[in-house]
C-alpha cells in the first residue's frame, strides 16, 4: 500500500513495514544477525557489485533497520533514509561525505555543543575551512558564500537557545549561488511531526533519533535523510568507509516501537510545552524565556510560518543569573537534572556547563547562550504536575 497521502500517525504506524510472509508477525522481528548467508559464489558476486538486491553484512543493512530507514523517509518527504548508531554518527557521516581537504562549510554558531566541537576542532584539523555565522541573517550568508563552499549547516531550533533560522531562504541563497551546495539541517528538536526541512528547500536532514523519535530515554541512535544519490554516498562512503556508525538491530526495533506513539507524543509535547512556557513566561523570577511558540521570540514569526507546532523545548534565564539557576535547579523533584530531551520524563540542565561545556566562554557569548541558561525539555507528565515542581523550585530562590 502506498502511504504517501495518509496521514502522519498513520504513516508513523505503517509506512516502510514489510509482510513477513514466513510467520505473519505483525512487528518487524529484531534480525540480530552480522552476517547473511549467499546460496552459491555467484550470488555473492552478484550482491556485492549491486546486480542483485539483498542483504550481505549488517554494516551495509539489515531486515529490521531497513524497514526504519524506510519509515523515516516516508516521515520526512525524503528519497531515502540512512539509520546510524548516534546523532553524532549521522552528522559525522554526512560532513565525512560532503567534505574534502580545501572545501569550505558555513555553520551555524549556535550548535549542540558536539557538532561544534565536531566542525571546529575535529574537521579543520584535516584541512577543511569552517566559518561559524548567524545563518538567520541572510545577507550574512550571502557573504561567506564563495567557490569552494560545499555546504551549509544549521539547527532550527537551535539547541540551547531555541533560534530559529529560515530553512527556505538558506536554501534559496545557497542554492542560487551554487545548487551543490548542501543545505543541512538538523531537525532533532522539531522532529519530522513539526518541521520538514526538505519541503521547504534543505537537501539534507539529520537527527539525534535519541531523543522525540525514539522517544524513550533507552536508545542511542541517528538518522540522515535526502535524495537517493546522497544518501547511498552516506551509507556506502560516510557510514561503511569513514565511521562504520551503523545502528544496531536492537535499536531499530526500539526506535519502531517507539514510533507508533509518535504521533501522540509530539501532540502532548506540544501542550505541555506551550503551557510551562506561558508559565515560565508570566513567572516574576524569570528574566527571559526563549521559546518559538511565543509572540516576544525574536524569529516566533518564521517559526509560525515553517513549524506546525513549537515543540516542548524551552530555555529561559532565572533573574540572579548562574547561581539562582543553579540553585532553583537543585530544588526541582518532578523535574530530573540530566541532559538529552525529547524523552517522557522532563529534563533539565544546565548548557553552559554540560551540553554546551565545548564552547568557550566566548564562544558561548558569541552564540547567544547566555550562561545562566537553563533549558526543559518538557515531557510527556500531566503538565499541572510539572508547573507544580517549577514553582516550588521558584519559592526556593
Ligand atoms: N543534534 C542535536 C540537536 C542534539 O541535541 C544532539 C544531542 C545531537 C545532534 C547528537 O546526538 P546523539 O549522538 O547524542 O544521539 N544532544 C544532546 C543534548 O542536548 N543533551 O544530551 C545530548
Amino acid at each position: 500500500m502506498d502511504y504517501t497521502n495518509k496521514g502522519f500517525g498513520t504513516r508513523a504506524i505503517h509506512a516502510g513495514n514489510v509482510h513477513d510472509k514466513q510467520y505473519g508477525a505483525l512487528t518487524m522481528p529484531i534480525y540480530q544477525t552480522s552476517t547473511f548467508v549467499f546460496d552459491s559464489c555467484e550470488q555473492g558476486a552478484a550482491r556485492f557489485s549491486g546486480k542483485e538486491e539483498g542483504f550481505i553484512y549488517s554494516r551495509l543493512g539489515n531486515p529490521t533497520t531497513a524497514v526504519l530507514e524506510a519509515k523515516i523517509a516516508n516521515l520526512d518527504g525524503a528519497e531515502a533514509c540512512a539509520a546510524t548508531s548516534a546523532g553524532m554518527g549521522a552528522i559525522s557521516s554526512t560532513l565525512w561525505t560532503v567534505a574534502r581537504a580545501g572545501a569550505h562549510i558555513i555553520a551555524d554558531g549556535t550548535l549542540y555543543g558536539c557538532t561544534y566541537a565536531l566542525l571546529a576542532h575535529g574537521l579543520t584539523r584535516y584541512g577543511v575551512e569552517v566559518d561559524f555565522i548567524d545563518t538567520s541573517d541572510i545577507e550574512v550568508l550571502k557573504s561567506k558564500l564563495k567557490e569552494n563552499t560545499v555546504a551549509v549547516y544549521l539547527e532550527t531550533p537551535a539547541n540551547p537557545n531555541l533560534k530559529i533560522t529560515d530553512i527556505a531562504e538558506v536554501a534559496k541563497a545557497a542554492h542560487a549561488y551554487n545548487k551543490d551546495i548542501k543545505v543541512i539541517c538538523d531537525n532533532t528538536f522539531a522532529s519530522p511531526y513539526l518541521q520538514s526541512p526538505l519541503a521547504l528547500g534543505a537537501d539534507v536532514v539529520v537527527y539525534s533519533a535519541t531523543k522525540y523519535l525514539n522517544g524513550h530515554g533507552d536508545v542511542i541512535a541517528g538518522f540522515v535523510s535526502g535524495s537517493k544519490e546522497f544518501i547511498n554516498q552516506v551509507k556506502m562512503f560516510g557510514i561503511k568507509d569513514m565511521t562504520g556508525a551503523v545502528l544496531g538491530p536492537q535499536e531499530a526495533f526500539l526506535i519502531l516501537r517507539g514510533l507508533k506513539t509518535f504521533e501522540i507524543r509530539m501532540q502532548r509535547h506540544c501542550e505541555n510545552g506551550r503551557k510551562v512556557a506561558e508559565f515560565l513566561n508570566n513567572h516574576p523570577k524569570v528574566e527571559k524565556v526563549y521559546y518559538p511558540g511565543l509572540e516576544s521570540h525574536k524569529n516566533h514569526e518564521v517559526a509560525k510560518k515553517q513549524m506546525r507546532d513549537y515543540g516542548a523545548m524551552i530555555s529561559f534565564e532565572v533573574k540572579g543569573g548562574k547561581e539562582a539557576g543553579a540553585k532553583f535547579v537543585n530544588s526541582l523533584k518532578l523535574c530530573t537534572l540530566a541532559v538529552s530531551l525529547g524523552d517522557a520524563e522532563t529534563l533539565i540542565e544546565h548548557p553552559a556547563s554540560m551540553t554546551h561545556s565545548t564552547y568557550s566562554a566566548e564562544e558561548l557569548a558569541k552564540a547567544g547562550i547566555p550562561e545562566g541558561l537553563v533549558r526543559i525539555s518538557v515531557g510527556l507528565e500531566n503538565a499541572e504536575d510539572i508547573i507544580e515542581d517549577l514553582a516550588q523550585g521558584f519559592e526556593c530562590l
